[in-house]
């Protein structure tokens, strides 16, 4: 087979993710310190697959240093992760800090930039207290936006002046779409207007973030930026034709742009305000509020892609009777012949990479940018064991590569994305998935007491990092 070499600029991030309550584990977390996700889990453990979750998680409480030097053998230059706001504060009013989680979070910041690796934190990965999330509805709340500024300044107050990269929040539409739109996640309730103050909120608390940051000085005291991670779906319409294109168009307006816009642009699609009015599901806002997020738009964004997402216009009839959902004006499409994977159920489409990136050069300003996540759930991947106990990943291999490609070519087009952060660095709990599909470069072993094994990817990851030499199929771009 025919090879071609790309090359990978030098100043072009190669590094991995995770977040706080996916590693952690409970270790020394105080009782009122019930992270959103954490009553999810003691609620309905038995959706969890095989009943793992974020009770011990990774352990990475105990065993951050271990984790670190295999970062560091791997030649990680950046490690995106989480600090976990449930855990952070022992009053989340008063915002009273707890020293001994706050302790262990500076021990780790230390601890990685000794090593040569730059801390991306990200101030909310679906931790939202649990105690928040009861006494006033979570995200819903314009009080809850308020508490998450006050704790966001103490976390600035204590981290300010060795992490250089922060953002508000990973993936801020994941939670409500899950919970009030598809009613799918604890507690179960299906609420469309919910759904859409939560949206709104969090594009609110950002722009307060933002404000804060600005106010204080880091930029100018420590070259620091702020910015959040998205999780745009790269949305294809079936057909060429109208109808689906329509359908292609809403869909984004909907899931995308509700994010994308206030975060960069500062605003809403006005369409958007059409759509909620006609549906009656406006999010209450103030005059002040939308100036807020005009003057206090984002430095940079990291984008999480997986999949594409792909539409029709709808085929069946909308039943009335139920709550508005997006779902009124498309249906999704599979497209005959794709290529899957099956363990996560989702199409691998690489050229999304693509697609996304000359979206971001051409509707986004050409803002800067990064992938902040994309890799390959597999499950059982222990079947692919060597004789030396090493998993035989290639499919993942295949998989970065086949992203990563595309993502150079647009950055070769002058896309100004900076980088790619592999989701994730060590296997990790997901949401209910738990530890079934697995991500990581490196292997936790649940039956032999959690021990790490870096898989045939991180000697491959390693290796890019050094050489900064991507190999391709010839005839790839396809
Ligand atoms: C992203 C989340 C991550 C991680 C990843 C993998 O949406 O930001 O936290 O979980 O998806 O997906 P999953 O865990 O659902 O397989």
């Amino acid at each position: 087979m025919d090879f071609d070499i790309m090359k990978i600029p030098r100043n072009f991030i190669l590094g991995a993710a995770a977040s706080a309550w996916q590693t952690e584990g409970w270790a020394g977390k105080k009782t009122k310190q019930d992270s959103y996700l954490d009553l999810w889990y003691k609620n309905n453990k038995h959706v969890w697959h095989n009943g793992y979750g974020p009770a011990i998680a990774t352990d990475f409480y105990h065993r951050f240093k271990e984790d670190i030097v295999l970062m560091k053998e791997i030649g990680l230059t950046h490690y995106r992760t989480s600090i976990n706001w449930s855990r952070f504060l022992l009053d989340y009013e008063s915002v009273i800090v707890d020293e001994e989680y706050a302790d262990y979070t500076d021990q780790v910041i230390n601890e990685l930039l000794k090593n040569g690796i730059e801390p991306m934190i990200c101030l909310e990965h679906y931790e939202l207290p649990g105690e928040l999330f009861e006494t006033y509805g979570g995200w819903g709340s314009k009080h809850v936006v308020d508490l998450f500024v006050k704790y966001s300044e103490k976390v600035f107050e204590r981290y300010g002046d060795r992490v250089k990269n922060w953002f508000t929040f990973n993936e801020p539409i994941v939670v409500q779409t899950r919970v009030y739109l598809d009613a799918i996640r604890y507690p179960f309730e299906q609420n469309t207007k919910k759904w859409m103050q939560w949206n709104f909120n969090k594009a609110l608390a950002t722009a307060k973030v933002v404000q804060l940051f600005n106010q204080k000085g880091y930029k100018e005291r420590y070259g620091s930026k702020i910015g959040v991670i998205l999780n745009p779906e790269v949305t294809y319409a079936r057909s060429s034709a109208k109808h689906d294109i329509e359908a292609a168009r809403i869909y984004d307006l909907f899931f995308n742009r509700i994010f994308l816009d206030p975060s960069i642009k500062g605003e809403y699609p006005p369409e958007l305000f059409e759509l909620m009015e006609k549906h009656d599901i406006s999010f209450d806002s103030t005059e002040n509020e939308l100036q807020i997020i005009k003057e206090n738009t984002v430095d940079y964004v990291g984008l999480n892609l997986y999949f594409p997402y792909r539409v029709k216009a709808r085929t069946t009839a909308w039943n009335d009777s139920t709550p508005f959902h997006p779902a009124y004006y498309y249906e999704m499409f599979d497209l005959p012949g794709r290529k899957m994977n099956p363990y996560r159920g989702w199409e691998i489409y690489p050229r999304i990479m693509f697609d996304m990136a000359m979206r971001m050069k051409e509707d986004y300003g050409n803002i800067e940018w990064f992938i902040a996540e994309n890799g390959m759930g597999v499950e059982n991947e222990f079947r692919f064991k060597n004789d030396e106990g090493i998993i035989q990943d290639d499919y993942r291999i295949e998989f970065i590569s086949d992203h990563l490609k595309w993502l150079l070519k647009a950055v070769e087009r002058g896309s100004n994305c900076t980088g790619f952060m592999l989701w994730a660095f060590t296997d990790n709990v997901s949401p209910m998935n738990a530890y079934k599909n697995r991500y990581g470069l490196v292997e936790i072993n649940l039956e032999e007491n959690r021990n790490r094994k870096m898989k045939k990817s991180a000697y491959w990851y390693m290796n890019l990092i050094e050489n900064r030499e991507l190999q391709i199929h010839k005839d790839v771009f396809r």
